[in-house]
């Protein structure tokens, strides 16, 4: 069984979510999602999420690719993740391009960063839906 991991807020859960994890699955029998906790986002990503963890991981709990959603509360856990999961790639998008390259040098995980889904995120709907209620243009 190949294990896959790869971590995220997912707040307001967007196609560029799902696309994300799609993928991540296709490369594996068994994807983990590692979900930012409340606090994490807050002390650490300066992040007010719009859901609450609880939310958030029920959502992804009812996505067909995701077979595991487990906290994030440090940066510092995905090495100890990989190895407590024996998770064989870890994923995630590429603005993250390089930035997780040590997993691969200190666990036996390869590391994919794959192209993010273009022209949306959580930011982008939070800014038209605050535009569209200030003009009142639909
Ligand atoms: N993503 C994507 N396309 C988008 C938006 C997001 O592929 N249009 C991907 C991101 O690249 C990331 C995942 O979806 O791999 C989750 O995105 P966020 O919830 O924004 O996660 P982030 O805040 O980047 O947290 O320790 C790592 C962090 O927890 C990552």
């Amino acid at each position: 069984m190949k294990r896959v991991i790869t971590y995220g807020t997912f707040d307001m859960l967007h196609y560029g979510h799902i696309n994300l994890l799609k993928r991540a699955k296709a490369l594996g029998d068994y994807l983990i999602v590692v979900l930012s906790t409340d606090e994490f986002n807050w002390s650490e990503k300066q992040k007010k999420t719009y859901f609450s963890y609880e939310k958030r991981k029920q959502l992804l709990e009812a996505i067909r690719y995701v077979d595991l959603v487990v906290p994030e509360n440090s940066w510092k856990q995905k090495v100890s993740d990989v190895k407590l999961y024996q998770v064989d790639t870890f994923v995630m998008g590429d603005d993250w391009s390089g930035q997780f390259d040590f997993v691969q040098d200190e666990t036996a995980a390869e590391v994919v960063y794959l192209p993010r889904t273009p022209e949306i995120s959580t930011t982008q709907i939070k800014k038209d839906l605050n535009e569209k209620s200030f003009t009142g243009k639909q």
